[in-house]
């Protein structure tokens, strides 16, 4: 920051060597804004908020604060307003200046003012309320305390005066408001705020903080467009996949409904609503939702959990609050929990005979929605993205009180008890006979040396580094396709018609589908716990669909299938979608194409709205050559990839997603595509 702005922005304030040191700090903060918040783009945008929230949640989590209030103004600043006990305004003996101007100015210094609870702390989270002042164009705190209203303003992390008092309050009315507009010239990308992102974030606090009231609100008057990016085009996709036939008239005919512009969420059950919502659209296997709570080695534990008759495990952990999706010694404790109290209750129960061998977990977890939430007073993370909880109390604490209350659960709920091991000993058998299959085939290859999938043309190139595979809908584009392919690097394999819906078809069955037995091999990573990316055998693997209902259904079960079989290969970025283009533009003897309606309109004016225009919509893959499916969707040089995206942070809802589009509950998945409706609008309904 250049001197002329300190002086301008802080003109009441006099600097002592400490507010230099304090500039310093934030300086630091603006120079490599990256370092504390990850990102300048729209997620590191939308981490001021939460940011700001975490220190109201805390104050909450200490039991002072029931009641939080986000909201989006217009302009796109965004207030937070708590009911706890407010910042406290008294000076701060060590540096000499107001608590709350310490909590704003100062680096690091988060919320520990005695307050009791457990600091919430981890992953990018907990940097500080003086990181967003840092990042914001200005940003206003209003306290109230003892009848009376405090203020101070800042602006880019500098004090612009001394904190005031500005007036008198009700003796009752305690909590702290923060006002923050985002510095345009950090988030060069975008400033403007996603409802729906903010949305999901504090839904998803509100289930981990029960009792405790999220109000979100937008303010603002314009219809607020988004950059289309990746995840909303790929979000369009599997939504268009959805609005099938006999669901086309519910979506359509629906009324258009305004996006909201104020949610509450409330979960007075909190993670035991978590684990209902995560199954709406599945069908449990029993009523209860079992939860268990406790308090060991200075960890507070909280677990719920309720199988579904499906073959996936959805399981979610947690440390304070925040996600993590490489889970971590909590994570240990309770599976470890889990296995031994179900094998031991099943052995008592003779449901497991003196012969059989035990359950593994895996079985046990067959179907199983579960969500794991620590709180604790200093979280390690450890592993390469930092995301793994390293604590070893965390294990014995979790470990404990679920064996403990587990035991005792089963005893007094034996319908419930036995339902979960019968569900678990038949995913034994079924594993059993998977593993047969597999060992057949592994000895068959070991015999033939590798055998790759008949179906499949592959590349010559030997550096997967550079290789792609192209999984093709239908023989007949797979044949244009391997036509136009680029030999050296691009390797096709065509698929048959719909591919198994993994969502709804037990282990033996998957690995007998030729469709998913020739991906498998053709990828050459394995699968669950084989798998093994150093074995990937391309780079790129690319879904080349018809753009129609169809094809964004055949996306969905191919994205599904790789989400619950080999996470890794999304999480890692090795996933695309092809983007075909839609129309394609004739006149005097040039062509044109265009991948969406906004582009064909942009062409139509370059080149003017004739009545010779010949203008063809693609209905699929096979109305074009192999030339122009060359040029148009498989030469790296002209094509559009979507990169499918893995957001760890809110990977629960991924989940949601997948199982509300693929599971066989019409109710939800309707009403799913109602509140994205926005992403169908521009959809030609009548096309479906
Ligand atoms: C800490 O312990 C003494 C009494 O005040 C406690 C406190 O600081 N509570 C508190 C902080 N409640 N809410 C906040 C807070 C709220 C927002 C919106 C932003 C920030 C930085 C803090």
């Amino acid at each position: 920051m250049s001197e002329e702005t300190m002086n301008n922005t802080a003109v009441d304030h006099e600097y002592g060597a400490d507010e230099i040191q304090i500039l310093e700090g934030l300086e630091a903060v603006r120079k490599r804004p990256g370092m504390y918040i990850g990102t300048t783009a729209s997620r590191g945008l939308h981490h001021l908020v939460y940011e700001i929230v975490d220190n109201s949640v805390d104050e909450a989590l200490a039991g002072f604060c029931d009641t939080i209030e986000v909201t989006i103004n217009e302009g796109n600043s965004v207030t937070v307003v708590d009911n706890g006990r407010g910042i406290p305004v008294g000076i701060n003996h060590k540096a000499g200046i107001p608590a709350v101007e310490v909590v704003f100015t100062i680096l690091h210094a988060g919320g520990k003012f005695g307050g009791g609870g457990y600091k919430v702390s981890g992953g990018l989270h907990g940097v500080g309320a003086s990181v967003v002042n840092a990042l914001s164009n200005w940003l206003e705190v209003e306290i109230y305390q003892d009848g009376k209203i405090y203020k101070q303003r800042y602006e880019r992390g500098h004090v612009c005066y001394p904190l005031k008092e500005i007036g008198t309050c009700d003796m009752e009315k305690t909590g702290t408001k923060v006002t923050f507009l985002p510095d345009d010239t950090i988030f060069t990308e975008t400033t403007v705020f996603e409802f729906d992102v903010l949305k999901r974030r504090l839904r998803e606090m509100a289930f981990l903080t029960k009792g405790l009231r999220i109000i979100l609100k937008d303010e603002r008057k314009e219809e607020v467009i988004v950059a289309n990016n990746e995840n909303q085009q790929i979000n369009e996709l599997l939504m268009r996949a959805e609005a099938d036939k006999n669901e086309t008239e519910a979506v359509s005919s629906a009324p258009v409904e305004k996006k909201p512009k104020m949610l509450e969420f409330y979960y007075e059950g909190g993670i035991k609503q978590f684990v209902a919502y995560l199954n709406k659209s599945k069908t449990p296997l029993y009523e209860n939702i079992l939860y268990f709570e406790g308090e060991k080695n200075n960890v507070y534990v909280e677990v719920a959990f309720q199988h579904n008759d499906s073959y996936n495990e959805s399981v979610f952990s947690f440390v304070n609050n925040i996600n993590t999706p490489e889970g971590g010694t909590h994570l240990m404790g309770f599976r470890n929990a889990i296995t031994k109290t179900f094998n031991d209750y099943a052995r008592n129960a003779k449901l497991l005979k003196e012969n059989e061998p035990n359950l593994s977990g895996e079985d046990i977890r067959e179907g199983l929605t579960a969500i794991v939430s620590v709180k604790i007073e200093d979280p390690q993370f450890e592993g390469q993205t930092k995301q793994k909880l390293g604590n070893s109390e965390a294990r014995g604490a979790v470990d404990s009180i679920v064996t403990e209350q587990l035991t005792i659960f089963l005893e007094m709920n034996p319908t419930v008890a036995k339902s979960i091991c019968e569900k678990s000993i038949l995913a034994q058998r079924a594993r059993e006979a998977a593993r047969k299959a597999r060992d057949l085939t592994r000895r068959k290859t070991a015999l033939e040396g590798l055998s790759l999938p008949g179906k499949l043309a592959d590349c010559s190139d030997r550096d997967s580094k550079n290789c792609e595979i192209y999984i093709v809908e239908g023989d007949s584009a797979g044949g244009s396709a391997k036509t136009a392919r680029s030999r050296a690097t691009q390797a096709i394999l065509p698929l048959r018609g719909k591919i198994l819906n993994v969502e709804k078809a037990r282990l033996d069955k998957i690995y007998a589908n030729a469709e998913i037995k020739a991906m498998i091999t053709a990828f050459g990573t394995g699968i669950h716990e084989d798998f093994d990316i150093t074995k990937l055998r391309y780079d790129k693997i690319i879904l080349m669909t018809d753009a129609d209902v169809d094809g964004a259904h055949i996306s969905t079960l191919l994205l599904t299938f790789i989400y619950r079989f080999m996470p890794d290969l999304i999480k890692e970025g090795h996933v695309y979608l092809a983007k075909p283009p839609l129309y394609k533009l004739e006149k005097n003897k040039k062509i044109w194409y265009a991948y969406s309606d906004e582009e064909l309109d942009k062409i139509l004016l370059e080149v003017g709205r004739d009545q010779n225009n010949k203008i063809q919509r693609y209905k699929g893959l096979g109305e074009m050559d192999a030339d122009q499916l060359w040029e148009t969707t498989m030469d790296p040089e002209r094509r559009i990839l979507l990169r499918v995206n893995y957001d760890k942070e809110m990977e629960s809802e991924l989940d949601l997603t997948f199982t509300t589009l693929m599971g066989d509950k019409v109710e939800p998945r309707r009403d799913f595509i109602v509140e994205n409706a926005k992403y169908v609008k521009n959809l030609d309904i009548n096309s479906l």
